[in-house]
């Protein structure tokens, strides 16, 4: 897969006319994924607020005023019943985060027995639990640990602007450690928290040229929740909320630079019609979040989501994945990644 894009070309995909890049989008989504079957994700807060980042966006910092209580990590056998809950409702991945800066070392025993317990329920699991030291990624894939999500947010330009207790480099650094243990890599981030087309293409270009493409990109309509910065800002300029039709050419960007990867369309689906996702699911969207919660934000839920599907004629994406193929023979994932 490539990953030499220039920024010039990542630029020239979102300037095709709409119908051109959807068409290269769903061709490409074709070669590599059958077009009819969407992933089903379901995501927990297994630890929500109390967060010492300051994420302009986020509804868990100490430095927001949302109103969202903080609370300790889940109890090991309530995180296990909701997952079972979520596997019973058809999901085919577990979602856990933590509204962390990163875990502590005392944190790690609880969080290794949760992902061996979902793992044994027959779902793959995934992590997010802030910045990773080399020796918890490794715990974390001891511990059968299939995805860890760690976003990149927005582009090199913008970061700075939207968190200031942690830089961009501090997040790369992590998706290193993450990578070096062999565990898959979920990295994406929000669009529509008031940048350019040029900061979508730098935050494109930035994921497209990754030593190895993340197998997971969730792309993220940003949910403006009061208290927040961004979600403040956007009450006063509602104005800067981006258009459908530009979050659909992201995602189809997202699809042509990253081929393999499961692009996910990611938070947001509240506050847009039938229509737009219909939209992002043509242009190469191949996962959800499925629920009716996010973390803290309400999500469409599993009736409206079946109704969508069946109206689309989608299906939930089953069966075994690469990763737990590569587990069982023997072979690393990393090694199944690159097999292009
Ligand atoms: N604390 C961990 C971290 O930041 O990596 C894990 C949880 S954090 C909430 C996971 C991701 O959710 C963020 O990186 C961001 O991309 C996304 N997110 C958070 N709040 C959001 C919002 N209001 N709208 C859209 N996406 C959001
Ligand atoms: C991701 O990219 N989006 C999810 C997941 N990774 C952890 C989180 C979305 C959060 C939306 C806002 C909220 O629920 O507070
Ligand atoms: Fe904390 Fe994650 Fe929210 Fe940032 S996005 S404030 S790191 S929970």
């Amino acid at each position: 897969m490539r990953t030499d894009w220039t920024r010039d070309e990542i630029a020239a995909l979102f300037d095709l006319p709409f119908t051109e890049l959807l068409f290269q989008a769903a061709t490409t989504h074709r070669a590599h994924h059958a077009p009819d079957e969407v992933q089903l994700c379901t995501l927990l807060s297994i630890k929500t607020g109390g967060c010492p980042e300051d994420c302009g966006y986020c509804s868990q910092s100490v430095h927001a005023d949302s109103g969202v209580a903080a609370t300790k990590l889940m109890d090991v056998r309530a995180v296990l019943q909701s997952a079972a809950q979520a596997r019973d409702a058809g999901s085919q991945r577990f979602c856990m985060g933590a509204a962390w800066r990163n875990p502590k070392d005392r944190d790690m025993p609880a969080i290794v027995e949760i992902v061996k317990g979902v793992r044994a329920m027959g779902m793959e699991t995934c992590m997010t639990l802030g910045m990773l030291t080399p020796a918890q990624a490794a715990m974390l894939a001891e511990a059968g640990l299939d995805y860890y999500n760690h976003n990149i947010d927005t582009s090199p330009e913008r970061y700075g602007e939207i968190i200031s207790t942690r830089t961009l480099e501090d997040r790369l650094e992590t998706l290193d450690h993450v990578r070096a243990a062999g565990i898959n890599v979920c990295s994406g981030g929000i669009v529509g928290m008031g940048e350019t087309r040029a900061d979508r293409v730098g935050f494109i270009h930035t994921l497209a040229t990754l030593p190895r493409h993340p197998e997971s990109v969730p792309i993220n309509a940003l949910v403006p929740i009061k208290g927040t910065v961004l979600g403040n800002m956007l009450a006063d300029t509602p104005l800067a909320r981006i258009d459908d039709i530009e979050f659909v050419r992201t995602v189809a960007v997202a699809r042509i630079t990253m081929p393999q990867s499961m692009v996910r369309l990611s938070a947001g689906r509240e506050s847009m019609s039938e229509a737009t996702q219909a939209l992002c699911f043509l242009a190469g969207a191949n996962s959800i979040f499925t629920g009716d919660r996010l973390l803290t934000a309400a999500n469409a839920g599993d009736d409206a989501d079946a109704a969508l599907f069946a109206r689309l004629g989608l299906k939930a994406l089953t069966g075994e994945e690469p990763l737990r193929a590569a587990r069982a023979c023997g072979s690393s994932p990393a090694e199944l990644a690159t097999a292009d």
